[in-house]
C-alpha cells in the first residue's frame, strides 16, 4: 500500500438492530483521532461527512419482519452511490459505522467495481440471516446474506444489480455466534469460516495467512474488510450492541491488520458498531482508530 488517497464517509445508521446509540459510531471514531493518525502515517484523508440517515423516531411500520427495512433501504441506497463516487475519484474508501447493516450499500456501491471482489468478514457473527432464519429481524444480521443475493428483493437489487459478492469469495474470521439457518447456508453455499476455535488451535498467523491465500487462489482483483467491533473480545472493546465472550484480543487483531497491510490486498474497509452509548470512556472507538493504524501501515519502530 502505498500512500493512499482516503475518503472517509461516516454511516451513524442505527436501524439495523435495536438498540440507541450506535448512531454516534461515526463521532467517536472520529473524536477518538482517526483523521491524525491516517495523516501521521502519511495519508491523505478526505473526510465526506455522514450518509443521510432516517431518525430512528420517525420510521415507517413494514408488512416484513425486517425492522426498518425502508429507512435501510433508502441509507444503503446513498451510501452505495456515494461510494461509487469515491471510487470514480480513484479514492480509497473507509466506511464508519453505524450498525453493520450499512454493509449492504457499502457491497452494492464496490459490487459493480469489481469483476471478483473477495470479503473478510471479521465478526463475532456470519449475518447470514435472511427473513425467513433471523431470530430477531435485525438487518445487521443479514448484510452478507443480502450481497450473496439471498434476503428481501428490496435489499438485494440496491443499484439494480446481484449478487454483490460470490459465496466463495467469502471468508468469515472470529465467528462464535452461528444462528442454525446461517450454518446450514455456509454448508450449502461453501463458504470459508475461521471460527474462534481455528484461531485458538492454529494462531492467527496461520489463520490470516490461510485466508490471504484463500483469497488469492481465486484471483480476486480487490479485497474489502468489514470489520465489526465485536468480532473483538469484549473485555476490548464493550462498546458494542451484541458481545460475544470469548473473542479475538486486541494483539491478535492489531497482527492480523498488520498482516492485511503486508499484503497490500485491501482495497476498501469499514469499522462497524461502534456504539458509544454502551462503551467505556470512548475504548471501543480509540481501538477502531489504533487498529486502521495497523491497517494502514503504521510502525511499532
Ligand atoms: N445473529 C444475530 C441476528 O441475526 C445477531 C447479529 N448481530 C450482529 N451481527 N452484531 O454482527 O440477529
Ligand atoms: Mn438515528
Ligand atoms: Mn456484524
Ligand atoms: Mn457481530
Amino acid at each position: 500500500m502505498n500512500k493512499l488517497n482516503i475518503s472517509l464517509i461516516g454511516v451513524p445508521m442505527d436501524l439495523g438492530q435495536n438498540r440507541r446509540g450506535v448512531d454516534m459510531g461515526p463521532s467517536a471514531i472520529r473524536y477518538a483521532g482517526v483523521v491524525e493518525r491516517l495523516e501521521e502515517i502519511g495519508h491523505s484523508v478526505t473526510d465526506e461527512g455522514d450518509i443521510q440517515i432516517a431518525a430512528a423516531e420517525k420510521t415507517a411500520p413494514t408488512d416484513t419482519n425486517l425492522r426498518n427495512l425502508k429507512e435501510v433501504t433508502d441509507a444503503s441506497t446513498t451510501l452505495a452511490n456515494k461510494i461509487h463516487d469515491v471510487m470514480e475519484n480513484g479514492q480509497f474508501p473507509l466506511i464508519l459505522g453505524g450498525d453493520h447493516s450499512i454493509a449492504i450499500g457499502t457491497l452494492a456501491g464496490l459490487g459493480d467495481r469489481y469483476e471478483n471482489l473477495g470479503v473478510i468478514w471479521y465478526d463475532a457473527h456470519a449475518d447470514l440471516n435472511t427473513g425467513d432464519t433471523s431470530p430477531s429481524g435485525n438487518i445487521h444480521g443479514m448484510p452478507l446474506a443480502v450481497s450473496i443475493g439471498l434476503g428481501h428483493e428490496q435489499l438485494v437489487n440496491i443499484r439494480g444489480f446481484a449478487p454483490k459478492i460470490k459465496p466463495e469469495n467469502v471468508v468469515i474470521i472470529g465467528a462464535r455466534s452461528i444462528d442454525p439457518g446461517e450454518r446450514e447456508l455456509i454448508k450449502e453455499k461453501g463458504i470459508k469460516v475461521f471460527t474462534m476455535h481455528d484461531i485458538d488451535k492454529l494462531g492467527m498467523t496461520e489463520v490470516m495467512n490461510k485466508a490471504m491465500w484463500y483469497l488469492k487462489d481465486r484471483e480476486v482483483d480487490g479485497v474489502h474488510l468489514s470489520l465489526d467491533l465485536d468480532g473483538i473480545d469484549p473485555i476490548y472493546t464493550p462498546g458494542v450492541g451484541t458481545p460475544v465472550p470469548g473473542g479475538i484480543s486486541y494483539r491478535e487483531s492489531h497482527l492480523a491488520m498488520e498482516m492485511l497491510y503486508s499484503s497490500d490486498m485491501i482495497t476498501s474497509a469499514e469499522f462497524v458498531e461502534v456504539n458509544p452509548i454502551l462503551d467505556e470512556k470512548n475504548k471501543t472507538a480509540d481501538v477502531a482508530v489504533a487498529l486502521m493504524g495497523s491497517l494502514f501501515g503504521e510502525k511499532l519502530l
